[in-house]
């Protein structure tokens, strides 16, 4: 039930299924409070992934740039707090993959369709490296692309599917990674979506 990928990154399988209940009860308050919405990227493109966020600060990119932000531009309200059950999963993740003391202040919440990718990249936002990112996979089946240091660095393919944890951090935290197109799919709580929810320490 636990792989390591590399250094730094542990595959925790279906961690997260015994809470799916709790969490899809709580994802439906958050996005009540908070929709989520395609944002715009620093160079003016769509996002075809859907975004939101809870807990204290949340992810957000518009034509300005990418940053972390208390608030909900959309709104101009704070952003839904972080559900228990969600900081009781990061937490207890971070843990088993020897991350004691993870305490993130931020979860962003991305959601894909059918078709919907997300391009190679660096998680560079954050102010501390030092702290693991947890991520946790809902719904329909997805390929996850774990690079190396460099864009050009040929990346490892690992599917992730309902209920499994990740927690990438020490010489993991920095390396490229991205999703590759979803194919058409049905998962019997979720729909034909696939929610990540990644935890981060942002501040
Ligand atoms: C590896 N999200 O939101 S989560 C992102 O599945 C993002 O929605 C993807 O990449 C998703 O930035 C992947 C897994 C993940 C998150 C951060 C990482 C893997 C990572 C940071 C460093 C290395
Ligand atoms: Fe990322």
């Amino acid at each position: 039930w636990c792989e390591q990928l590399c250094t730094g990154a542990v595959v925790l399988r279906r961690f997260a299924l015994a809470h799916e209940a709790a969490i899809l009860t709580a994802l439906d308050g958050i996005t009540g409070a908070a929709p989520l919405r395609h944002m715009i990227t620093p160079g003016g493109f769509r996002m075809s992934v859907a975004m939101t966020n809870c807990g204290r600060y949340g992810w957000v990119t518009d034509r300005t740039g990418y940053r972390y932000d208390t608030t909900d531009p959309a709104s101009g309200k704070p952003w839904p707090g972080m559900p228990e059950v969600f900081l009781a999963l990061a937490q207890a993740a971070a843990s088993s993959a020897g991350f004691d003391g993870f305490t993130p202040d931020a979860c962003l919440i991305n959601r894909y369709e059918p078709g919907t990718r997300l391009s190679l990249h660096q998680d560079r936002n954050e102010r501390d490296f030092d702290a693991p990112i947890v991520s946790v996979s809902l719904g329909i089946p997805a390929v996850f692309q774990f690079g190396g240091a460099r864009r050009e660095d040929k990346p490892m393919r690992v599917p992730l599917t309902h209920g499994d944890v990740v927690v990438w951090g020490g010489p993991a935290r920095l390396r490229y990674h991205g999703v590759l197109p979803l194919k058409e799919a049905t998962h019997p709580l979720v729909g034909h979506h696939r929610i990540n929810l990644t935890f981060r320490k942002a501040a």
